[in-house]
């Protein structure tokens, strides 16, 4: 497909349902209003063996940093250690004599394992909740991610393991799915999705990224959800407050059927405000639930509470 015949994404979700408006006008974390005390408590009931499972991926892992194309793995840089209190050396003298270790790291804010503000992502001028996309100019004035880190996201999780109900160590590039498929993995599961749940999906793809070194962005196009009108609608009467994947981008990058890139970024989080979370690692807690037979779990996450942040790291919690 040539580029110009690629349509605007503003077209293709012409007729996309919206939630703007939903939560009022100054609302700056859409779907998580979805998330309160009543979801928090009914998740609470589904910790039963205190197993906990953390969802970051490294930080500077020996091994590479997955990210976006364009974007720049993490540097951390030691910045004092007990080198620094070699004879000659410029560590400070504290009374009592304390040596410590600082350091620090030049990194994109989604660049990990992340939560996206809703106004990380726009089209036709306008963020989610009809906020003017000059808002962004220099720090997201509007849906930044701060008030998703203020709030927190805890809720009722269930992990749809794709990669394992397809039989496949990975999922491949460009391979799609949809809701149906969701639908069709719980139930081979057994675990029913219910309204208001966070979605945790599996996929495996980043396994391709170690195994393939800079093989892995030729031809880049990552597997996932695809979009379709159903689709988003499905999440709209789902009351889906997040998505979370193992994947760097939560759906297939270019939709097959138009070339538009990234269109259910714009679909779910422009237009439904369901906050997106990427690069999560799924393999420990996906595992165990292979084991135990449980999909659902408690969980809980709070990006860092950067102001005017377009994203954040994260290391979500999941507890069963
Ligand atoms: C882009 O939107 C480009 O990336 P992500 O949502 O994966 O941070």
């Amino acid at each position: 497909m040539t580029e110009t015949t690629v349509p605007a994404v503003g077209d293709v979700l012409k007729d996309a349902p919206s939630n703007w408006g939903k939560w009022g006008p100054d609302d700056e974390v859409g779907a998580l209003n979805y998330l309160g005390p009543e979801q928090v408590l009914a998740a609470a009931q589904l910790i039963r063996s205190g197993k906990v499972f953390t969802l970051q991926r490294l930080i500077g892992d020996p091994k590479g940093d997955p990210v976006w194309p364009g974007r720049t793995p993490a540097e951390r840089t030691q910045i004092l250690d007990e080198g620094d209190w070699d004879e000659g050396g410029s560590g400070p003298a504290f009374p009592g004599g304390l040596h410590y270790a600082d350091d620090k790291i030049n990194a994109f804010l989604q660049g990990s394992t992340q939560y996206d503000g809703l106004g990380h992502v726009w089209y036709d001028g306008k963020i989610w909740n009809g906020y003017d996309a000059r808002t962004t100019i220099g720090g997201l004035d509007k849906a930044s991610v701060e008030p998703i880190a203020q709030r927190g996201v805890v809720g009722r999780a269930v992990l749809l393991d794709m990669a394992r109900f397809r039989g496949k160590p990975t999922l491949e590039a460009a391979e799609t799915f949809t809701h149906e498929d969701l639908l069709a993995c719980a139930q081979a599961q057994g675990v029913e999705l219910r309204k208001r749940d966070i979605l945790v999906i599996r996929t495996n793809f980043l396994q391709l990224f170690f195994e393939l070194g800079d093989k892995f962005y030729e031809g880049f196009c990552e597997p996932g959800l695809v979009y379709s009108p159903e689709l988003v609608q499905w999440f709209a009467d789902m009351e889906i407050p997040n998505l979370v994947t193992d994947t760097i981008a939560n759906e297939v990058t270019f939709d097959p059927n138009n070339g538009v890139a990234l269109s259910l970024h714009c679909a779910l989080m422009r237009n439904l405000g369901v906050t997106l979370t990427e690069i999560a690692d799924l393999e420990k807690l996906a595992d165990d639930c292979a084991d135990d037979g449980r999909y659902e779990f408690f969980y809980a996450a709070a990006p860092l509470k950067v102001a005017q942040g377009s994203g954040s790291p994260v290391n979500p919690l999941a507890i069963k």
